[in-house]
């Protein structure tokens, strides 16, 4: 364990470690996006110096592609693999039922494209990450540039109808400039404090024209591997 981290970061390196000792020689992997799967790519590094280990990884992002490609794990594209052995991923929030919301490093896109595209899903978080109920997180919506304002518009009405928005909840970009994802389209966060129905919330979401995939995670993750800042992990 690298000397000097402090708790969270201590509590993100051990999830990341334990996670990595998940992978077999021969797989191809998903690797996620943040600063705890950053950690789980060095850890992936090092057993390919020291052990020989033989991987393949599918980076959820340009910068998990340029981490990866500069400590030498041999990564390759989705296209080229077809489907994963394993995926490993942090999170913004898991609940009990280990349904996420991600996407707080706006790369929930690809991220759910290769977590769904894999035999098994594990997420690596520190224990802050745990809650009852999704919700305190804001819940990222990736929607096309294509009339975002309008589609903002019809997300807000949708939540209202559900009555997932109540007075105290509000619907944001980041600042006026809207955050641009690595496939070119915008980020809306729904601050929202707490989702009753997690699976109604995200069906009804991707429904809405313009909207192109939402930050909950539903029945993908497997297990959570969860770091904490004494140095324990739990695996779940
Ligand atoms: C990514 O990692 C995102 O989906 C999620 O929002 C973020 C968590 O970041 P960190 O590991 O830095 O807390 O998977």
């Amino acid at each position: 364990m690298p000397a000097e981290l402090s708790p969270i970061d201590k509590a993100k390196f051990v999830a990341a470690k334990r996670a990595t000792e998940f992978v077999e020689d021969g797989m191809k992997l998903g690797l996620g996006t943040g600063s705890t799967s950053a950690w789980m790519v060095r850890c992936l590094a090092e057993r390919i110096r020291e052990e020989g280990l033989r991987v393949t990884g599918v980076p959820t992002s340009t910068r998990t592609a340029e981490l990866a490609a500069s400590l030498g794990v041999p990564i390759s594209t989705l296209d080229e693999v077809k489907w994963l052995d394993l995926t490993i991923d942090g999170a913004d929030e898991f609940d009990p039922h280990l349904a996420l919301i991600k996407g707080g490093g706006a790369a929930l896109l690809q991220e759910k494209i290769v977590a769904t595209a894999s035999d098994q899903m594990i997420v690596i978080a520190d224990a802050a990450k745990e809650v009852t109920q999704l919700g305190a997180f804001p819940l990222p919506v990736e929607v096309i540039p294509f009339g975002w304002q309008t589609t903002k518009a019809l997300i807000e009405e949708t939540l209202v109808s559900l009555d997932v928005m109540n007075r105290d909840c509000t619907l944001r970009m980041n600042g006026d400039r809207p955050l641009v994802t690595d496939e070119a389209n915008f980020i809306i966060d729904l601050h929202l404090k707490r989702i009753g129905n997690p699976r109604q919330l995200a069906l009804v979401l991707n429904q809405i024209p313009g909207v192109v995939e939402n930050g909950l995670f539903i029945d993908i993750c497997d297990i959570v591997v969860i770091g904490h800042g004494d140095g324990r992990v739990t695996v779940r």
